[in-house]
């Protein structure tokens, strides 16, 4: 079964899937196995690894400890061209599609193409939209693109069936780690009830509630990083994850 087959199959199952960003600048790499372990037996579904801006020199060796603790797909999330390992189980292989800036549309995918089919490593067409957070995120700097704004869903909609008619497999709605604020449920309602893509949705999600309500409104997926960065007994994890799963599959399209 692929990493995406497998996604799919959580999705189903589960109504709403947890997803776990790592960020190796951020996780203390002497916590990471634990870590990892902890937030495995405490329900995460998979976890994401890449960041805006690379500070170390540790991805592979941090995705190798993230693979070597847990069972659950491990997926780059890539920040740069530089973040490209076989080690992982998928590549989400983004495009920046709410954004302006050729790089992000095809420059970086030309660039890594080659590279990646050479890996083996499976991909995930992604189209990627960053929303406006309330103040400047890493993501909107460093990609020197236009988030969408937060409070015109149509916008958002429009983007997201252009993706789904280009052919892609997945969207992942970013307010932006560390966002002031989290993706509107009004736009995550507006793409679930007219778009069949899944939807992962991340960027400022603070609560447990938060999350349930992003996954009420119809994430397929849905994301925690800064909040649970220092979450050493998987605690918060493990609410996170309650809260995410209690979501009824009625709620939600197939
Ligand atoms: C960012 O969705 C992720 O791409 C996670 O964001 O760090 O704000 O939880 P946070």
């Amino acid at each position: 079964m692929t990493t995406f087959q497998r996604l799919m199959t959580i999705r189903k199952e589960r109504g709403a899937g947890y997803l776990v960003l790592i960020d190796p600048d951020k996780n203390e790499k002497d916590k990471l196995a634990a870590f990892v372990r902890e937030a495995t037996r405490a329900g995460v579904d998979g976890f994401l690894v890449g960041g805006s801006l690379l500070l170390t020199d540790e991805f592979e060796s941090h995705l190798q400890t993230i693979k070597g603790n847990t069972t659950v797909p491990v997926l780059i999330f890539p920040g740069s061209l530089f973040q490209v390992s076989s080690i992982a189980d998928a590549l989400l292989f983004l495009v920046l599609i709410s954004g302006r800036n050729p790089d992000h549309l095809i420059g970086n995918q030309v660039i890594a193409a080659p590279i990646v089919k050479k890996t083996g490593l499976e991909t995930i067409s992604t189209g990627y939209m960053l929303i406006e957070a309330g103040n400047m995120t890493s993501a909107e700097f460093m990609s020197n693109t236009k988030p969408l704004p937060r409070n015109k869903p149509d916008i958002a909609l429009a983007h997201a069936l252009a993706a789904e008619l280009i052919g892609m497999k997945i969207l992942y709605l970013d307010a932006g780690s560390g966002a002031e604020a989290s993706v509107p449920d009004e736009t995550i309602r507006t793409i679930s009830s007219h778009c069949p893509l899944p939807l992962i949705v991340g960027g400022g999600i603070r609560t447990p509630q938060e999350a349930r309500r992003k996954a009420e409104a119809g994430a397929s997926f849905v994301v925690t990083g800064t909040v649970t960065e220092r979450d050493d007994l998987g605690s918060l994890v493990e609410e996170f994850a309650t809260a995410i799963h209690s979501v009824s599959t009625v709620h939600r399209r197939s």
